[in-house]
């Protein structure tokens, strides 16, 4: 084939691909990426982060973004990689607590509190761990109960029994926005020496823009590594940072956990990869550095507002057409009780309507991304009572 063939045929393809401006994707964390990222893309292609010393500027720059990240986490000093999502950075996550146990103790089943809410990622890392995961109960607000874990933890003292090696907080739970009370699991973790983790992998780029007036007096807000337990979290420029996938963040306080993380890499410029993948593009690291740059502090909290003034005006229009939310809205996500989300999420999508459904509560979910716009809130609620009346 000539080359405008390839071109042709693979326009084919890209036209049966949903397009976010189209407003009909309203369960995806990820959004159509800021424009000037086309140009960084194209310019860093080629780049490999998997052998730093071969592409020195662009390793830079993702020493930079970190330390920008750092920045809005209250982190002076961290240390960690754009990596290819918040699942590998919860893995990771994992990776560093499981090595830590292993260090402490031989012959012992590394063992992780985290809520029922928590990502499936984190499924994944107990598979390849072999992870003892326990999940409390959670509160009428979605968060961990923390008297179960500090009663868990009491009793496992007591009994001199199998210790905990690690807690993960969500900050940003997927389903429903729900923020972990992280500051008292910050504390918990500190009096016992466990490793605490947030995955902050939506909310890390909103909650430190978000205006008082939109934060709720049920959830704690304080999350990132100013409270002193918190020791890595995940954080994604491919979701609200408006970067290019793949742009996954994993940071940690400092740069004492990445021997924990490392293999040796003899082939390599560098002798060390403390990252899961090995081969990695640049490409997300710089476009993360130019839209932190070019946006700054402004723009991600014009961005924040924006998309929970959204938010508010899709719960107020649907509770007049008869919905009720889950819960009142945490961050830009939005559950709908619902009888059956399976089936109602089903009719919709044969509308053209893409939203998603909870498992830890019948609800239908509805990411209200910045490429939502308040016509496309009217239209898909318009397209659900349709349904419902079916
Ligand atoms: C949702 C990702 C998603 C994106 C869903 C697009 C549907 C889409 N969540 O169409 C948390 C709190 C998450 C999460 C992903 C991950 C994994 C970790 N933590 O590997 O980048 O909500 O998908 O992030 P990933």
């Amino acid at each position: 084939m000539d080359e405008r063939a390839v071109l042709e045929e693979l326009k084919k393809y890209r036209k049966m691909d949903l397009k976010y401006e189209d407003g009909a994707i309203l369960g995806s964390m990820c959004t159509k990426p800021h424009p000037i990222t086309k140009k960084i893309s194209d310019m860093f292609f080629e780049t490999n982060l998997g052998d730093p010393g071969l592409f020195r500027g662009a390793k830079k720059l993702e020493d930079e973004v970190i330390n920008n990240i750092g920045k809005f986490l209250n982190n002076p000093n961290p240390f960690g990689y754009i990596i290819s999502g918040g699942t590998e950075a919860n893995i990771t996550a994992m990776r560093a607590i499981n090595n830590i146990a292993k260090t402490k103790r031989k012959n012992h089943k590394t063992t992780v509190i985290m809520p029922e809410t928590a990502h499936f990622s984190f499924e994944k890392a107990r598979e390849m761990m072999d992870l003892n995961l326990i999940t409390p109960p959670l509160t009428k607000y979605y968060t961990m109960d923390l008297k179960y874990i500090n009663d868990f933890i009491e009793d496992r003292n007591n009994k001199n029994d199998i210790s905990v090696d690690g807690i993960v907080g969500i900050a940003g739970c997927t389903e429903l926005g729900a923020i972990d009370n992280i500051k008292e699991l910050s504390k918990i973790a500190e009096q016992n020496n466990i490793f605490l983790h947030v995955d902050a992998a939506f909310g890390g780029f909103v909650i430190p823009f978000l205006d008082d007036k939109y934060k709720l007096d049920n959830y704690c807000y304080e999350f990132d590594f100013s409270l002193n337990g918190v020791k890595s979290m995940t954080v994604d420029p491919h979701k609200m940072g408006l970067a290019p996938i793949p742009a996954g963040g994993i940071l940690f306080r400092d740069k004492s956990f990445k021997k924990y993380l490392d293999v040796e890499a003899p082939y390599l410029t560098d002798i060390h990869q403390a990252t899961i993948i090995g081969t990695r593009s640049g490409v997300g690291v710089a476009s993360t550095w130019g839209v932190m740059k070019l946006f700054g502090e402004e723009g991600y909290k014009n961005l924040a507002s924006e998309c929970m003034d959204k938010t508010h005006y899709l719960v107020k229009e649907a509770k007049k057409l008869g919905f009720k939310p889950v819960i009142d809205p945490v961050l830009n996500i939005v559950a709908l009780e619902d009888d059956n989300p399976e089936e109602t999420s089903l009719k919709l999508r044969k509308m053209g309507w893409f939203i998603s459904i909870c498992k830890c509560v019948k609800a239908l979910r509805i990411i209200v991304m910045p490429h939502v716009e308040k016509e496309h809130i009217d239209k898909f609620l318009g397209a659900l009572t349709e349904v419902k009346k079916n």
